[in-house]
């Protein structure tokens, strides 16, 4: 049953991390239909646990109550105004969905939660669902704490706790029914699929029958018969024995290598360098493109949870950043999923955050904070949207307009200056060494004068440049100059930058 429908091969994906759905749907308006953004991941719409100690922690949302629709993002009401006006700017909104588990099994008893829902932990009660004791996995689990001990045992990561959350039954078709109605009330509302969340921890066949029980998506904004695009969060680093594979059948899913691997390449560990990307994809060891959602940073390891380890590069080192996110929006690898993220105070001791839980920009109340858009475009108030960085706003153009079309004319150094284009719509050059680079290359491009996308961008008459220009010859060849000491070692052209 699973179809890409209208979603395969569509592009960008941008995940506005703890955003409030007040400001989603101005920005689905005002910024990502305009631009060419395919869709918005949202943070989890469900109910949650209230957290105070920390103090409203953005992972609170990652332990649901109920799917009733009131969080820290919104009301209902303002989540089904969001899905329409998006999907109406012709931006598809992706929801982050919880169903591995409910509140952590040491939540205790009580109303904290979004909607003021009843909820009672240590009894496994979540009333306002309705799930009980029954629904819960205790009899399945075998380990002595009743969590996930060991990663190597496939039975306790499927059916224990993870990290003490309190671990749905899928196997019983009350928990299955109840997941899809959750699912479904967004597919009716307009949502056009989901990020699920823990997939490594639920039975690929549990999965599948949830999945087979999904409406098709609206048609009030999707052609009859359209299917949800779905990808699963799995983290497979390699060394444990669930695959990545095990879930592809299902649908889309996470490749945590990419941003691994990239960021080391980048940052130039253990002797990698750009020059190896030539072959980059299945042959290192990644899914099959046609299967993989790929991403620079997400919001676990951009701040030390999750995997992916130090190398994983994010806002914090912008330079790196930006050309690690050129790289991966110009090479046509994977569904691209882009990271818009809120700063916090960060404080490193010993390597570990001592602040990594620390929830979105926010009033004294614990109510998240608007998102305020500078004059220039950028954004105020400690939301970093890396998503309004015109070098990465300008790659996703790229990315729509090389759509389906092949890597072609790479070249390389040897070390970590390389090119490649994207047949004769896009061509992309990075400097990573130290030296200036100077060539003249192949681009596949039509003759012409371009203007380079990422030191500026052609003006809005369509004739001027504020950034470089770059001079297609006859025979397809443009000469590059790119010194080591730029802020942005890297130019990019394509069709629609022709002046
Ligand atoms: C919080 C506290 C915990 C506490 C728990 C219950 O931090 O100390 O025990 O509450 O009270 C997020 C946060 C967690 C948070 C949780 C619930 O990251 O810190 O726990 O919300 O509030 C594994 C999973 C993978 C998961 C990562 C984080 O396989 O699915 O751990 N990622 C998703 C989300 C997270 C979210 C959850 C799941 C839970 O993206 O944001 O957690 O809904 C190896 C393994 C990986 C493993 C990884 C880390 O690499 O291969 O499988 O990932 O280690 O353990
Ligand atoms: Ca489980």
């Amino acid at each position: 049953h699973y179809h890409c429908s209208t979603t395969c091969g569509t592009t960008s994906i941008v995940h506005l991390f703890e955003w409030r759905w007040r400001d989603i749907a101005e920005e689905c308006e005002n910024y990502l239909g305009p631009n060419g953004f395919d869709a918005v991941q949202i943070s989890p719409p469900s109910e949650n646990v209230v957290v105070a100690q920390p103090w409203r922690p953005w992972w609170e949302r990652y332990q649901p109550i109920s799917y009733k629709l009131c969080s820290r993002s919104g009301t209902e009401q303002e989540l089904r105004d969001m899905i329409s006006r998006c999907n109406k700017a012709g931006v598809k909104i992706y929801a982050d969905v919880v169903i591995n588990h409910m509140c952590s099994a040491s939540a205790g008893e009580g109303r904290r939660s979004t909607c003021g829902s009843y909820f009672n932990a240590s009894k496994e009660e979540f009333p306002s669902v309705p799930y009980s004791a029954s629904h819960f996995n205790d009899d399945k689990c075998t380990t002595a704490s009743g969590n996930i001990e060991n990663y190597q045992d496939i039975y306790q990561v499927r059916d224990c706790r993870l990290v003490g959350l309190l671990d749905l039954a899928h196997r019983k078709e009350h928990v299955r029914e109840r997941v899809a109605s959750y699912m479904n009330s967004l597919l009716d509302m307009g949502v056009a699929g989901f990020r699920v969340d823990a997939c490594k921890h639920m039975w690929p066949q549990d999965l599948n029958a949830i999945y087979g029980q999904l409406h098709n998506l609206n048609t009030e904004w999707f052609p009859e018969g359209s299917r949800p695009f779905i990808y699963q969060e799995v983290i497979d680093l390699g060394g444990e024995p669930i695959k990545a594979s095990e879930y592809s059948g299902l649908g889309h899913v996470t490749e945590f290598k990419y941003g691994a691997k990239l960021g080391s390449v980048i940052r130039r560990w253990n002797r990698d360098k750009l020059a190896d990307l030539k072959t980059f994809g299945e042959s290192w060891g990644l899914m099959p493109s046609n299967q993989a959602l790929v991403f620079v940073d997400n919001h676990d390891n951009q701040r030390g949870h999750g995997a992916g380890g130090t190398s994983i590069l994010t806002f914090w080192e912008p330079r790196m950043y930006k050309m690690a996110v050129a790289f991966m929006l110009a090479h046509p690898y994977g569904v691209t999923r882009l990271m818009s993220s809120y700063r916090w105070d960060r404080r490193l001791l010993d390597g570990k955050d001592q602040n990594d839980w620390m929830g979105p920009p926010s009033y004294p109340d614990g109510s998240t904070k608007p998102v305020p858009i500078n004059p220039d475009g950028s954004c105020g108030g400690d939301w970093v949207c890396e998503h309004r960085w015109h070098q990465i706003r300008n790659m996703v153009t790229f990315r729509n307009v090389a759509h389906g079309q092949p890597l072609s004319n790479w070249w390389d150094n040897g070390e970590n200056q390389i090119a490649f284009g994207r047949g004769d719509r896009g061509f992309i050059v990075i400097n990573n060494d130290d030296c200036t680079l100077d060539a003249s290359l192949q681009t596949g491009m039509p003759a012409g004068c371009y203007c380079d996308v990422i030191s500026g961008q052609r003006t809005a008459a369509g004739t001027g440049c504020t950034g470089k220009r770059i001079t297609v010859g006859e025979d397809g060849r443009a000469r590059f100059s790119i010194k080591a000491s730029e802020e942005d070692p890297f130019v990019a052209i394509h069709s629609g930058s022709k002046l």
